[in-house]
């Protein structure tokens, strides 16, 4: 296919109710970041927007929580968002939000044409009301038990135990958050999109690519398989009229000419995805520039990025919506990433298991880029993936302190020792150890050869939105460029081959040139400041990378010889293990009861379950989902006595146990403190899961853990064999 004349690129739009953790970054952010900044890099045609979505009960729900009005919800939580995203590099070209007036404009004009299309079916349905607020509920505004796990405070519309989208009518003894009244049900009308009347157009664009005139638009090939599979399978099970009006006193209203309109807004999920349309047409009206190509022109590529759970508001919903309306393009592509996981656990904001990407702005300042580094190292792209403080550590440490800032730091020091500051001249066949190929003999225009190979590569990678890999090759030429000073160590040739280490400095600083570039789109900070340290003007993002393939096909150097460097400057920095350990704390401390400071806790959270401000307290914690026997199977359960225990230096809820499972001797910490003293303990016996892999705690090794009982109060008991019963016996 032909290349797109431009680009308009979304990322998902956060709900202005709460602060953005590392999933979010992750998920929709930084992957979009990345495609951008190559493509400004490429110098393409390329707008960026993004935006809060400050509507839906996501937002009066915590209105009601926090005690203030929506409007302040929405305003507290639009600024924290905008600036969390811009510190962590985000380069939106416009992040807007859905209050602004020219969006209420744009949806209501959709709402309109969709009418006047016949899109909508009105019906009456029945839908639960809070007689004692006189107030129509919306989904989650009723909380009751779940059908699926018996999760006592399971929403209308999710089971946040569990997992399972419900509607309200499922739950079990249904309560209203408002009032704790049972609600009753009562005849509404709602406007209903008939997505079954799109079904067929939509199968065969998703799968072939094809719209109804037989035209390719997009390459289904280029496309996530679980992406695809998501959208077959909610195909499968057949499309429903689906409601875009609510009854709710917070969003946009439903065009007040149309009748029967009052007291109804639009469903948020209708208004959040146009809200992409506003904020191009407001970035164009900023700018001097015309919005409607972005939206309306065959040639323009538009593309979503989004985490897996907005997959069908993007490639199934909006898309209906944007044809129904008429005149408007679809995504060519929508690389919707999985989940990132957090040491073991899925991420959760109700539950507080969460970085907070200002949380760590404030506290590591200086490591935005190491973030943003460590996340699109694991970034989900295909899989679920996982984010660990003690991997955090190793890669920063390993990769970027020791692998690219010492490599850069090298070169720069050497360059000004021998050359003072200069680029070398060398002779054009004076060979060398290259750094690409080991074994090798290398010049500098065959190295050169080699980088640009590289580098078409790498652009492979992030053209079909493989980030991890293309990293991976920004790091492969940070690698090589150390091998080439390993290879033919210039601080011991100096002397003898004072020319052949010519060429190799001069290899050295040409790859330290292209990480400046390629490394812009991951770390745009350090790209920055390995700008500076070149003497090499700041990246415009306009096609400095085009330019930089333009030199090597053209066999022309990137700093040319007899050019000035500037001094070698600060890249990354060391990260320490009492760094990772305060965040290891603090997660920890962050929940409400905690067992095992280590997402193997056996005990969940009977406290977060009951936030809601009028539900009641449950004694039983709810089941968890079903499981195989061959899930059990996997664990070895033992027996053992503690033999000693003592408390953990700086830790609230650690005790250092050493435990005896008979065969061995284990060090376990536990995260019992509060319950138990140290010499209260020693000789108890215990139950102790004895394969779960260890975990560096408070910079300890902890090799299981030990299962505990816990009460409604959130009291611990151990659970152990009858008395005098040997150790290391399986519990089955
Ligand atoms: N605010 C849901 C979410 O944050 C929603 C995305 C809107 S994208 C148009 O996951
Ligand atoms: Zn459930």
């Amino acid at each position: 296919m032909t290349l797109p004349k431009r680009y308009l690129v979304t990322s998902a739009l956060p709900y202005a109710n709460g602060p953005l953790h590392i999933g979010h970054l992750a998920g929709a952010y930084l992957p979009a970041d990345i495609y951008v900044r190559y493509l400004r890099l490429m110098g393409r045609d390329v707008v960026y927007v993004c935006g809060s979505d400050e509507h839906g009960a996501a937002i009066t729900v915590k209105a009601r929580k926090e005690g203030i009005t929506p409007q302040q919800v929405v305003d507290k939580y639009h600024t924290m968002l905008r600036d969390t995203l811009f510190g962590i590099g985000i380069s939106f070209d416009i992040y807007h939000r859905t209050t602004e007036p020219i969006h209420y404009e744009t949806s209501q004009d959709f709402f309109r044409e969709l009418l006047k299309n016949g899109q909508f079916e009105e019906k009456m349905t029945d839908q639960y009301y809070d007689e004692s607020v006189g107030q129509f509920l919306a989904d989650r505004y009723i909380i009751g038990t779940c059908p699926n796990c018996a999760n006592p405070d399971a929403y209308g519309d999710q089971c946040e135990k569990c997992g399972t989208s419900l509607s309200p009518t499922e739950l079990i003894n249904p309560r209203s958050t408002l009032s704790g009244s049972s609600p009753v049900m009562r005849p509404t009308k709602h406007w209903f999109l008939k997505l079954n009347e799109h079904e067929q157009w939509l199968r065969e664009w998703i799968n072939t690519g094809k719209n109804e005139a037989g035209v390719q638009l997009h390459d289904p090939a280029e496309w996530k398989n679980h992406v695809t599979g998501q959208c077959n399978s909610w195909l499968d099970g057949g499309l429903l009229p689906r409601s875009m009006t609510r009854d709710l006193d917070w969003g946009i209203p439903v065009p007040p000419e149309v009748p029967g309109s009052e007291n109804k807004v639009l469903y948020v999920w209708l208004d959040a995805p146009i809200g992409y349309i506003s904020a191009t047409k407001q970035w164009a009206k900023d700018n001097g520039k015309d919005w409607q190509p972005y939206w309306k022109s065959e040639d323009t590529a538009l593309i979503h990025f989004i985490g897996k759970d907005n997959i069908v508001f993007h490639c199934v919903i909006f898309p209906i919506v944007l044809k129904a309306h008429g005149g408007y393009i679809l995504p060519v592509n929508v690389p919707a990433n999985q989940f990132l996981n957090l040491e073991g656990r899925k991420l959760s904001t109700s539950k507080n298991w969460a970085v907070w990407v200002h949380e760590f702005l404030e506290e590591m300042p200086g490591q935005g880029d190491a973030l943003r580094y460590n996340l699109i190292k694991k970034m989900p792209e295909q899989s679920d993936s996982e984010f660990t403080w003690k991997g955090y550590q190793e890669t920063t440490n390993t990769e970027l302190v020791n692998n690219l800032a010492n490599f850069v730091n090298r070169v720069l020091v050497l360059t000004h020792k021998y050359y003072e500051g200069k680029v070398p001249e060398y002779q054009a066949d004076m060979t060398f150890k290259s750094g690409f190929e080991v074994g090798a003999d290398g010049t500098v225009a065959s190295e050169l050869a080699q980088l640009n190979h590289k580098i078409t590569e790498l652009i492979g990678f992030i053209e079909s939105f493989n980030f991890r890999d293309a990293l991976r090759l920004v790091m492969e030429i940070s690698s090589a460029g150390n091998a080439v000073l390993q290879f033919n160590e210039p601080w011991k040739a100096i002397k003898e081959q004072p020319e052949t280490v010519k060429a190799v400095m001069n290899t050295s600083l040409q790859i330290v040139a292209a990480l400046a570039v390629l490394s812009r789109p991951f770390i745009p900070e350090a790209a920055n400041r390995l700008r500076e340290m070149l003497a090499l003007p700041a990246l415009s993002d306009q096609g400095e990378l085009k330019g930089l393939l333009d030199a090597l096909g053209n066999g022309e150097p990137l700093l040319a010889q007899g050019h000035i460097i500037g001094e070698a400057a600060h890249l990354f920095s060391r990260v320490t293990d009492e760094v990772i350990e305060v965040q290891v704390q603090k997660l920890v401390d962050n929940q409400p009861i905690s067992v095992a400071p280590v997402p193997e806790t056996t005990v969940s959270d009977v406290a977060t379950a009951s936030n809601q401000p009028t539900s009641t307290p449950s004694t039983y914690e709810a089941l968890k989902p079903m499981i195989q026997y061959d899930d059990f199977a996997k664990m070895d359960i033992r027996t053992g006595t503690i033999l000693t225990a003592e408390k953990v230096e700086k830790s609230k809820k650690l005790l250092k146990l050493s435990v005896d499972l008979g065969f061995e001797q284990r060090t376990i910490l536990s995260g019992i403190a509060e319950h138990f003293s140290p010499e209260d303990i020693v000789g108890q016996q215990v139950i102790v899961l004895a394969n779960l892999a260890p975990r560096m705690m408070m910079g300890t090794e902890s090799q299981g853990m030990i299962l505990m009982a816990e009460n409604s109060e959130g009291k611990l008991s151990f659970v152990s064999p009858a008395a005098g019963w040997p150790e290391g016996m399986g519990v089955k």
